[in-house]
């Protein structure tokens, strides 16, 4: 009997020193950033960080300076150092397939944030944390019409159409395509649509100052006739007050301005009455992000998708909730 015990008191001190030994196995996550073109991404980063330490994970972070090679190149060196779950974020959607094919065969998990890819095989990445940009577009047009319907804007040049100019994000990004497909299929089923007419439409790559230059650009061909711009995203909305401003027009009341992300840079322009509204892309996807990365390290099933929650705000409330924002 007493060997019984002996055994018995073993084998449970075994156990116990192998599940501390496994919960004391710190998880080690690879992840990959696009670079630090905007002040949405910089706050997206510092969430990461934040977060990563937070919820113990040891954290090899890598910043891809606006270039797919670079996170190519890194997550290929995370395969080497054999970490036990690869994330990134996506700067384009394609391209990906055979360096998550290296990932697949090395049997590393890779776990997908903020913004979405196309690849030929879904096995090859387990699931994504991230927002709905299809939706976030199809917001902004929402916002948009009510407000001209609510204002009774007419055409600055006196014409039958409200002319809008766009400045899109990168191209080939999945946020540039979900937002632009959203805004336009949201315009096409509302029956103002004939009210609206898109004069311009080009990439300012997500940052302030292509924003500023590609605004200029539109203004010198059509200083008298735009009457919105859509900025797929808030930095670039921030350029172009610029340039609308050194052009003598006055923003937000000679042209409209909406923009998609919320972060606190366009919250100081409503306020400032230089803006009129901005659809919310929440950057702060770290806590989602580990602890879903640790339900697949641990075996356990997870969505393929999960989008965090994200509003919408205008000049009305932007005083409101300006002290609340956290990015
Ligand atoms: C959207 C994110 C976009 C932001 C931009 O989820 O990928 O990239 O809207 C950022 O500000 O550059």
């Amino acid at each position: 009997m007493r060997l019984v015990k002996a055994v018995l008191a073993a084998s449970i001190g075994a156990a116990i020193a192998l599940s501390s030994s496994v919960q004391a196995k710190q998880i080690t996550i690879g992840f990959s950033q696009i670079g630090a073109e905007s002040e949405w991404r910089t706050a997206n980063t510092n969430d990461v960080k934040r977060a990563a330490k937070e919820n113990g994970i040891n954290l090899k972070f890598s910043d891809a300076q606006q270039k797919q090679e670079n996170q190519i190149k890194a997550i290929r060196t995370f395969i080497a150092q054999k970490v036990d779950l690869i994330g990134f974020v996506p700067i384009v959607a394609t391209g990906w397939d055979n360096i998550l094919r290296e990932a697949k065969r090395a049997k590393i998990p890779v776990l997908i944030m903020d913004r979405d890819l196309t690849v030929s095989d879904p096995s090859l990445y387990v699931a994504k944390i991230g927002t709905d940009m299809y939706t976030e577009g199809r917001k902004v047009f929402d916002w948009l019409d009510e407000y001209v319907t609510k204002n009774n804007i007419k055409p600055r040049n006196g014409g039958d159409k409200i002319n809008i100019v766009i400045l899109e994000g990168t191209v080939g990004a999945s946020a540039t395509t979900g937002r632009g497909n959203g805004f336009n299929d949201a315009m096409n089923d509302s029956d103002n649509k004939d009210k609206y007419k898109i004069l311009a439409s080009q990439t300012g790559d997500f940052t302030r100052q292509k924003g500023q230059e590609v605004m200029e650009s539109f203004l010198k061909s059509n200083r008298n006739d735009i009457d919105v711009l859509f900025a797929m995203n808030d930095d670039m909305a921030l350029g172009a007050i610029q340039a609308i401003e050194a052009a003598g027009l006055k923003p937000s009341k000679d042209i409209i301005i909406v923009s998609v992300d919320g972060v606190k840079g366009i919250f100081q322009a409503m306020m400032d009455g230089k803006a009129n509204a901005t659809v919310e892309c929440n950057p702060l996807q770290g806590d989602l992000f580990f602890k879903t990365a640790q339900k697949i390290l641990k075996g356990e099933s997870v969505p393929k998708s999960v989008f965090v929650e994200e509003g919408v705000y205008t000049s009305d409330n932007a005083a409101e909730v300006f002290p609340t924002r956290q990015y």
